[in-house]
């Protein structure tokens, strides 16, 4: 049977590729009532109908997938964060990059509106979260800098972007000279139809890859285990490694090298602060959840 990519769900048909062939398939009963649905980024198999039309027969197994948009099998999240307008928030980067480890989609930082001169520490926390092992991409979509950068990260990847409202991303898909429709959820919201857009995704081919043609901001909660939490930052990943206890939450155990890593100067104060802030509120919802 032939295997395909969806790319595109709307209106009850998922649009698979198949090489350079799109084909538009009808799921098959058992998807209706399946508790899985089928997800733009899902792999499939599909029966060929005259046409270029087809059936949905099987799914592949995923390696992820978001609710918001409702994707699957992402690489990577370009996570846009303005230096200012609005101010750069570490305490919601720390937030995103925690959720976006645990769902094993690689967190890309952008960095926005570089052009913007301010009397903040921009470049240290640059330096900070690279020397965590993450990718830190500084642009301005203003003054065209960075931008090719960003080409370069999209290649043969599915990747979603997100970030608060008006850091920068309309600007940066702009600045790309690509169409993406990212305006769509914000304007049904404002009219009151978001539910309508939601169960319509597409994915769009850009630079030999795919970016989701919605944003991935809304509502992303933090819904893991301490002990993932604990493990979730790839430099806490390594660290943790050296930890006197299996499972440790580097919050008051001896022998902890997080712990040490944090007094070391090699992991800053304020990102270890906010995993504190993310464990006590893991917690809580546990409580909330269990009494
Ligand atoms: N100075 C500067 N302003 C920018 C830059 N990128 C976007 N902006 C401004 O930030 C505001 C919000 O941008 P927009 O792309 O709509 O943000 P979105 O809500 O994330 O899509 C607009 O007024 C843009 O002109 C940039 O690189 N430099
Ligand atoms: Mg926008
Ligand atoms: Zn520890």
């Amino acid at each position: 049977m032939p295997k395909g990519q969806i790319i595109k769900v709307l209106a009850g048909f998922y649009y698979v590729k198949d090489q350079n062939q799109i084909i538009q398939c009808r799921a098959r009963g058992r998807f209706r009532n399946d508790e899985i649905k089928p997800l733009a980024g899902d792999y499939c198999e599909y029966e060929l109908r005259e046409n270029n039309d087809g059936y949905l027969m099987e799914l592949l197994p995923r390696t992820n997938s978001l609710i918001r948009p409702p994707i699957c099998n992402i690489d990577q999240a370009l996570l846009v964060f303005s230096r200012k307008d609005p101010d750069f928030s570490t305490l919601l980067l720390d937030k995103f990059l925690l959720i976006y480890e645990h769902l094993q989609i690689e967190p890309i930082i952008c960095i926005s509106k570089m052009d913007i001169e301010s009397d903040d520490h921009i470049e240290q926390y640059i330096q900070e979260y690279r020397q965590a092992g993450y990718t830190v991409i500084p642009i301005s979509s203003k003054k065209k800098e960075g931008i090719e950068q960003i080409k370069d990260v999209f290649k043969d990847k599915i990747s979603v972007i997100t970030g608060q409202s008006g850091v920068g991303k309309s600007s940066l898909i702009n600045a790309l000279d690509v169409k993406l429709n990212l305006e769509t959820n914000e304007i049904s919201k404002a009219l009151g139809r978001g539910k309508h857009t939601t169960r319509h995704v597409e994915l769009i081919e850009m630079f030999s890859g795919y970016v989701a043609d919605t944003p991935g901001f809304s509502s992303l909660e933090i819904d893991m285990e301490l002990v993932e939490a604990a493990k979730a930052y790839r430099d806490f990943h390594k660290l943790s490694e050296g930890c006197k206890f299996r499972g440790c939450l580097h919050v008051s155990e001896p022998d902890c090298k997080v712990k040490q890593a944090v007094e070391d100067g090699i992991i800053s104060k304020e990102r270890y602060d906010h995993y504190l802030q993310y464990i006590q509120l893991i917690k809580k919802n546990k409580e909330r959840q269990y009494g």
